[in-house]
């Protein structure tokens, strides 16, 4: 070939291949702490009637919602390193949220090899695994949990106070800023918003006080629950809202912390004047509970429209992946309890729904099983970039695509480590598919160092019913434990 063909061959080719770079699709992520699938309208269910999330649910309208999506460790820190390095929390070593296990940033994490396959990446909001971000272009992160009110925030330069602003807002503010004036416009991006709303203590913006303000909330049927048929854990834990939940930090209604507050003023008057107790009070504390995390969770929808809107402006909406999905699910009254780290359904599973653009159909609704270990994998296989042997997870680009393979998994692993710790969660372990649902409470103050529970969840999916004694179930059972044998093995569990 000629000097001059050459030339002309590569003057004909690079237009292509700079091209063929620009068509990488975008991924945007959002991600919230603590949101249920319960207060996501799109998910049905009880509260979808308070219209909760419109944004959130023109997301699911224009993709995909996962019905069956779930975690392998329901708690934040643990969640996070899972959904970095797509690996289960005992092989990426922060197996809880004390200071005794250590997220090591060294080790592999999907941004990485992002970042060395062409993209762009930005991580805004709360992370909550201490020590400096590796692998993102830009990184601004909220220390730990991260306050609702003045927030601080860490840089790979420094740290900035936000005074007087609410965090949601600065989050979306920031990463608006840097998709619209920060990043480099001729390369893919993926940028990750990840909200503190709504974990505890659950104080939304000055300008959703007044939501809900004269809505009955509904109870959940098993709002009263007794425990009757469960083991210790269930009995023992501290997370429920008549005895755990406290009015002072959590309910905004008593004590010095928020008295000189108008938002909670007439709280304040009603505890002091009424003499609730009992059932009322407790009801009385759902009602209040909810309706301040339904709050929060207004300026994360708010958010997502923002985001969506500026994609749409910026005429990079068609070619840009959105996702929505949270840390864990959590509990909205169910079993009369707040918080997560069960392996019972409302904390197991989470939300994640998916908009891709000219590939998702609109509307459209997954059930087949997904976990958290997945997103690493789905990251690089929409990038196009490779996906290395240890990650534990599968890409779901397939199942967006509407083409799950015929092995796709037909059980869940979970392993949940903290104990001693908040909320007195003993640990367990267990799988699930989906029918069946078997878990062994293990270790310390579990009655003989070991105690199980089985449910079917079609007969009972609010599990109420622990039948792990029926001999109806022996078989099941004795396939469930063959599967946890067989799981605990492929996954490398150890302990
Ligand atoms: C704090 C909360 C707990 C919560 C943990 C873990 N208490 O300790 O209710 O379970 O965080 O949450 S609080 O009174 O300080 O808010 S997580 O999202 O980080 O896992
Ligand atoms: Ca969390």
């Amino acid at each position: 070939m000629t000097f001059r063909k050459i030339i002309a061959l590569l003057a004909y080719l690079l237009p292509l291949l700079v091209l063929a770079q620009q068509k990488k699709p975008n991924i945007v992520w959002i991600f919230s702490d603590d949101h249920s699938y319960q207060t996501i309208g799109a998910y049905g269910g009880r509260l979808e009637s308070l219209d909760p999330t419109p944004n959130i649910d023109r997301l699911a309208a224009e993709g995909m919602r996962f019905d069956k999506a779930y975690v392998e460790n329901s708690i934040c820190a643990p969640s996070r390193a899972t959904l970095l390095t797509g690996k289960m929390s005992h092989m990426h070593k922060k197996v809880d949220n004390t200071k005794k296990s250590v997220f090591d940033h060294d080790q592999q994490q999907f941004q990485k090899i992002l970042q060395k396959n062409g993209y762009q990446t930005a991580m805004i909001g709360k992370i909550h695994l201490p020590g400096k971000m590796q692998g993102f272009d830009y990184w601004e992160v909220l220390p730990g949990q991260g306050k609702y009110y003045n927030p601080d925030f860490i840089t790979e330069e420094g740290d900035t106070n936000y005074k007087g602003e609410y965090v949601t807002d600065v989050i979306t503010d920031r990463a608006l800023n840097w998709l619209e004036n920060e990043r480099e416009q001729d390369k893919p991006f993926m940028m990750m918003v990840h909200h503190k709303a709504p974990h505890r203590n659950w104080d939304p913006a000055e300008r959703h006080m007044g939501k809900y303000e004269d809505v009955e909330i509904p109870e959940p049927e098993n709002f009263l629950d007794d425990y009757a048929t469960r083991t210790t854990a269930a009995h023992k834990q501290e997370m429920d809202i008549a005895t755990s939940m406290n009015l002072e930090r959590d309910l905004k209604a008593s004590g010095d912390l928020y008295a000189n507050d108008p938002r909670f003023k007439s709280r304040y008057e009603k505890i002091a004047k009424e003499n609730m107790k009992g059932e009322e009070l407790t009801k009385w504390k759902y009602q209040t509970y909810m309706k301040d995390y339904l709050r929060c969770i207004w300026s994360v929808d708010e958010s997502v429209g923002e985001i969506m809107k500026s994609l749409k402006e910026q005429g990079i909406d068609e070619n840009t992946i959105v996702i929505y999905s949270s840390d864990q699910g959590f509990y909205m009254g169910e079993h009369g309890w707040f918080d997560k780290r069960f392996m019972y359904e409302e904390s197991f599973r989470t939300p994640l729904i998916v908009k891709w653009p000219k590939t998702v159909k609109p509307g459209s609704v997954n059930t087949d099983l997904v976990q958290n270990i997945d997103l690493a994998e789905t990251f690089l296989d929409l990038a196009g970039a490779p996906i290395p042997e240890d990650m534990q997870g599968k890409s779901i680009v397939p199942l967006l695509k509407a083409e799950t393979p015929d092995n796709w998994r037909k059980s869940l692993y979970y392993h949940y480590y903290e104990y001693p710790g908040a909320h007195s969660v003993r640990k367990h372990e267990g799988v699930a598919n989906k029918r069946y649902k078997l878990i062994r409470f293990y270790g310390q103050d579990v009655p003989n160092g070991e105690e199980w529970e089985f449910y079917d969840i079609k007969s009972d999916p609010s599990e109420m019913n622990n039948i792990y004694a029926s001999t109806d179930y022996a078989k099941s059972i004795s396939e469930m434990k063959t599967e946890l044998i067989g799981l605990r093995a492929k996954y490398g569990v150890t302990k």
